[in-house]
């Protein structure tokens, strides 16, 4: 079974001028295209062919470094472009909101913790806001295309992330990285995330 570059449910320009539309164009049809290429390539005619992704990651070995860095990075992509949004961004509503504010005191408080993890992600990574059990949200960070699901991951269910990688800010805000930090905010689905956060 191979893998699908997933359809985008955006123009490459619907994100603008929060995510200018050159960029997401290079970094869904040739990075994220070449991740879901990469994966199919080495899984083919493996033990992991039949596998979903999440299995795939949760049974990863950490020292296949091939499958590691694409496997990841076609799962976290996949996963970026589904929680951004044009007509977006802002605090969000419904039960997602409740979470935040019990789990960090308030949604400035979540956004300062989730802006420092992406900001102190030294070189390449993600920012993750990841559903526990009992209602739990917890952010961390990983480095290269590593996610919360292998074995070395901070765990829970990935609801948010947000790819810290210079190909996904560097020719609009080039060294900036705080600034694109803060314009993904504007662009983040929330609805799409309290969908993520409610699903079992
Ligand atoms: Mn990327």
């Amino acid at each position: 079974m191979a893998f699908e570059l997933p359809k985008l449910n955006y123009a490459f320009e619907a994100l603008e001028p929060n995510i200018d539309a050159k960029t997401m164009e290079i970094h869904y049809g040739k990075h994220h295209n070449g991740y879901t290429n990469n994966l199919n390539n080495i899984i083919s005619d493996s033990e992991n062919e039949n596998k979903n992704i999440e299995e795939i990651l949760n049974s990863l070995d950490l020292d296949n470094s091939g499958l590691r860095n694409n496997a990841g990075g076609y799962y976290n992509h996949n996963l970026f472009w589904e929680i951004m949004g044009p007509n977006s961004g802002g605090e969000p509503k419904s039960e997602i909101s409740e979470s935040i504010n019990s789990n960090f005191g308030s949604f400035e408080n979540f956004k300062d913790e989730f802006s420092k993890a992406a900001a102190t992600r030294f070189g390449s990574g993600w920012a993750w806001l990841c559903s526990k059990e009992n209602g739990k949200l917890e952010i961390c960070s990983t480095a290269n295309q590593d996610n919360p699901l292998m074995p070395n991951g901070c765990g829970g269910k990935p609801i948010l992330c947000l790819d810290v990688w210079e190909h996904a800010y560097y020719l609009n805000y080039q060294n900036r990285r705080p600034d694109y930090i803060n314009a993904f905010f504007n662009v983040i689905n929330w609805d799409e995330v309290n969908k993520r956060f409610l699903e079992k």
